[in-house]
């Protein structure tokens, strides 16, 4: 459906790199529409949530730390497919393992500053929508192009 929404926050590594408007662009240029976007420092606690499922790991209280470190920018990206192809586009966890082309493969070294986050399914897509941002910060609008990207 085209209007399958995900949430794509660049994090505080990716922003202190002065990477933005490449990532932006990387998306906008794919044809995915942004919904909505805001800069925002989260506390360790609001990382805790975000990032709940992984709290087993070993690499949780360091994950969370770090995502709180700093400013992220969160956004909401709206097109058909955009949940599993945003994955396509961020690349794999590890830098290391993502193929060239990717966000993470072209500009990433490290998994522990991989610089971007990205929904991994429609469940937890919703979940992070709702957790990072109040229903009227979504904006409905339609885009001129999507009579080209679309047909
Ligand atoms: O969804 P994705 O970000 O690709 O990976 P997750 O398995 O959800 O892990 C979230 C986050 O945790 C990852 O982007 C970096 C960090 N991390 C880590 O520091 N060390 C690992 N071995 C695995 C993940
Ligand atoms: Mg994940």
């Amino acid at each position: 459906a085209q209007n399958e929404r995900t949430f794509i926050a660049i994090k505080p590594d990716g922003v202190q790199r002065g990477l933005v408007a490449e990532i932006i662009s990387r998306l906008e240029r794919k044809g995915f529409k942004l919904v909505a976007i805001k800069i925002t420092v989260p506390s360790k606690e609001f990382a805790q949530k975000h990032y709940h499922d992984l709290k087993d790991r070993p690499f949780f209280n360091g994950l969370c730390q770090f995502l709180s470190s700093g400013p992220v920018v969160a956004m909401v990206w709206e097109g058909e497919g955009v949940i599993k192809y945003g994955r396509k586009l961020i690349g794999a966890t590890n830098p290391q393992a993502s193929e060239p082309g990717t966000i993470r493969g072209d500009l990433a070294v490290v998994v522990g500053r991989n610089i971007i986050h990205g929904s991994d399914g429609p469940e937890t897509a919703k979940d992070e929508i709702n957790l990072w941002f109040k229903p009227q910060e979504l904006v409905n609008y339609k885009s001129n192009e999507e009579k080209w990207i679309y047909g």
